[in-house]
């Protein structure tokens, strides 16, 4: 059903964020026995005790444009500028956002109300915009309120990333996962291969990349087929190596199709599985290491769309902070996707 697969992308996208958050510091690959310590921690605890899990700066921002399009039901550029300097501005320390984007949201603020939404982000690092992953690792309300409409879906994701990210590779980093979360939404368990899934991602790229001289989505994608196909299974530094799990969009939207590719073939860790699928990604995703919040939270996006939110445990949700906001936004795009 599809209200699953809505539900579904916006849970494990949270929980993706709030569990990866857990080993963003470290910077490095998380054991696949820590996270299932975690697993048996969360799943035993009484519900008053739980450890209580915060989301971060992905999950606020996917929030408020999620809210945005469900309130003006369309993409109004100045009231989801408006929102996210809103948010920065008041939300707790624990969101921690990229080291950058405060200059974006201070330029936004002084020219409010928001005369010009995408100035100050065509100003950031001398012009060249920024390609950090945070116009990726926001992005899935755009393939939940477009389902349907891939070309609505390219311009709305465009759009939303330029409101901070102007970089190429971040613009089409932000259009690579909201596509995947749309193939995602389209297709079901048995009714795709690991490789046409990758194949309709890559003959995206393909289009995406045509006039871009360094085609890095385009490289690290051949790279995520060659290491899925072949026997041995590659380890987090060589794919650390190879295609990255750091703050670039090019980077941690790779490493988390990766992770999500792995489990559609099979190739998921036999340590995580006792799991759900859409867990197994989730935990698979961050153990790759690096930007462990926001890949989780993009791997999650892509496999709650996939499998639905049946494999997410309650004691996972109950344990996310934005547990019931994730849910009722959901519920919303997809009331507007059906009118
Ligand atoms: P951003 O736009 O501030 O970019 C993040 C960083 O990427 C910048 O601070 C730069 O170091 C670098 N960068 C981006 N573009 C360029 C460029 N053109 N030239 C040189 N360096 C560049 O923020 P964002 O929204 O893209 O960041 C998202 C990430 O930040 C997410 O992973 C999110 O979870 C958060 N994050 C926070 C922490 C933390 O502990 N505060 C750690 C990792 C990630
Ligand atoms: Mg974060
Ligand atoms: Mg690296
Ligand atoms: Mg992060």
């Amino acid at each position: 059903m599809l209200l699953s697969k809505y539900k579904g992308s916006a849970l494990a996208a949270l929980a993706g964020d709030c569990i990866g958050a857990e080993y963003e510091a470290a910077w490095q690959p998380v054991a696949y026995q820590t996270l299932m310590k975690l697993e048996e921690i969360l799943k035993n605890s009484q519900a008053a005790s739980r450890r209580f899990l915060n989301y971060t700066d992905d999950t606020e921002m996917a929030h408020e444009l999620a809210k945005s399009l469900v309130e003006n039901g369309k993409f109004v550029a100045k009231d989801v500028a408006s929102k996210f300097t809103k948010t920065f501005f008041t939300s707790p320390p624990c969101r921690y956002y990229g080291a950058s984007v405060r200059t974006v949201f201070e330029k936004l603020q002084k020219a409010s109300p928001f005369s010009d939404p995408f100035g100050p982000a065509s100003e950031q690092f001398d012009g060249q915009g920024s390609y950090g992953n945070g116009s990726a690792m926001r992005v899935f309300p755009v393939a939940l309120f477009c389902h349907g409409n891939q070309e609505l879906l390219e311009k709305l994701a465009a759009l939303s990333a330029k409101l901070t990210h102007v970089h190429i590779d971040a613009i089409n980093g932000a259009k690579l996962q909201a596509s995947a979360v749309e193939i995602a939404l389209s297709s079901s368990d048995g009714s795709i291969s690991w490789l046409e899934f990758w194949q309709k991602l890559k003959d995206l790229i393909d289009k995406l990349e045509v006039d871009v001289p360094e085609k890095v989505y385009t490289n690290k994608l051949d790279m995520i087929k060659e290491l899925i196909a072949r026997e041995e299974v590659a380890s987090v530094h060589e794919f650390e190596d190879k295609v990255g799990t750091g703050i670039k969009a090019t980077e941690a939207v790779c490493a988390a199709i990766y992770a999500f590719l792995m489990c559609l073939a099979d190739r998921q860790p036999s340590e995580l599985s006792s799991l759900s699928k859409v867990q197994q990604v989730v935990f698979y995703s961050i153990s790759l290491g690096g930007d462990t919040d926001t890949i989780g939270t993009m791997a999650g996006a892509i496999a709650g769309a996939f499998y639905g939110d049946e494999g997410l445990p309650s004691y996972w949700l109950s344990a996310c902070e934005g547990e019931d906001m994730a849910r009722d936004l959901a519920t919303k795009l997809h009331e507007l996707n059906e009118k």
